[in-house]
């Protein structure tokens, strides 16, 4: 096998931002000179973002394979900064706070929409302009079209620069960031982004859906429950919160779905699963 200075990572179960990030470091760290590659060693990569990173002909694929087991092999993790690997982990970019003291030769950790235009904002001399599109790309998804809390305003400005600049298509961009749910196949919506959490001997699953218009599912939405409840008894679960996204008016509402009952929650906002929906559930289940 072929030896780099650097592997580059993202995030297990990588996300646009993550391949995108990946991506643009590498072609930066090769243009200055090392010999760095990008590799994904997860061996499924999700549908929805092979689809929207073909759109903008940046195939995920070709990343995919089996990292070496080299113990001095050094490794870059983008838009996470933990990772159990063989060899050594020496620099992380992203944009995840953390209150762990991680030290390392370099790290760089700051409140940025996304790792990607950390990596391009400012630098885009650095860059084509096909890469700052996907900069761009990555951007809008991180901040759901810029809706999301964590959007910074000065990455706002920047996208806006951008894409006058260069001429991008904004709305096609927007829509991307939206990142709306195909729910054609009504079983596989049900389960779409799904994750799964922890707590102690608790288990906990959260899928969602991003709807333009929610009312094309919450009219058959009842015939589901059971698919849901026979979940929830399958994976030994206390709970699946089913979140339904409505990408129109930024609201959301979550179906509570236990072994005995269905309980629903309209939100005035759209709700972050991670920051707000998930930590919610662990509150609850903690005191029991
Ligand atoms: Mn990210």
């Amino acid at each position: 096998m072929k030896t780099f200075d650097y592997i580059i990572l993202g995030h297990q179960n990588p996300d646009v931002d993550s391949i995108v990030s990946g991506y643009l470091l590498e072609q930066y760290l090769n243009r200055c000179g090392y010999v760095s590659k990008f590799m994904i060693p997860d061996s499924v990569i999700e549908e929805e973002n092979l689809r929207v990173c073909r759109k903008y002909d940046l195939d995920p694929m070709k990343f995919q394979g089996s990292l070496p087991d080299l113990k001095n092999q050094k490794y870059i993790l983008v838009d996470h900064h933990e990772r159990d690997v063989v060899g050594d982990v020496v620099a992380v970019l992203d944009h995840h706070p953390t209150s762990k003291d991680i030290v390392l030769p370099y790290y760089r950790n700051e409140r940025f929409s996304s790792t990607a235009c950390m990596i391009v904002e400012d630098n885009e001399n650095s860059f084509t302009k096909e890469e700052i599109e996907l900069a761009v790309l990555a951007t809008m998804i991180d901040t759901v079209s810029f809706h999301s809390s964590k959007t910074v305003d000065r990455d706002i400005s920047w996208v806006e620069r951008m894409v006058e600049k260069y001429q991008f298509d904004f709305s096609k961009l927007y829509d991307d960031g939206l990142c709306l749910t195909d729910i054609s196949n009504p079983t596989s919506f049900l389960t779409h982004g799904l994750k799964e959490y922890h707590f102690g001997d608790k288990n906990v699953a959260a899928s969602y859906v991003s709807l333009l218009y929610p009312e094309q599912i919450s009219e058959r939405l009842s015939s589901f429950f059971p698919l849901l409840q026979n979940y929830v008894s399958d994976h030994d679960l206390e709970l699946f919160a089913f979140i339904i996204n409505d990408m129109t008016e930024f609201q959301s509402s979550v179906y509570y779905v236990t072994s005995s009952d269905v309980v629903k929650r309209d939100f005035d906002h759209f709700v972050s699963r991670g920051n707000e929906i998930i930590p919610e559930i662990e509150k609850k289940l903690l005191k029991k």
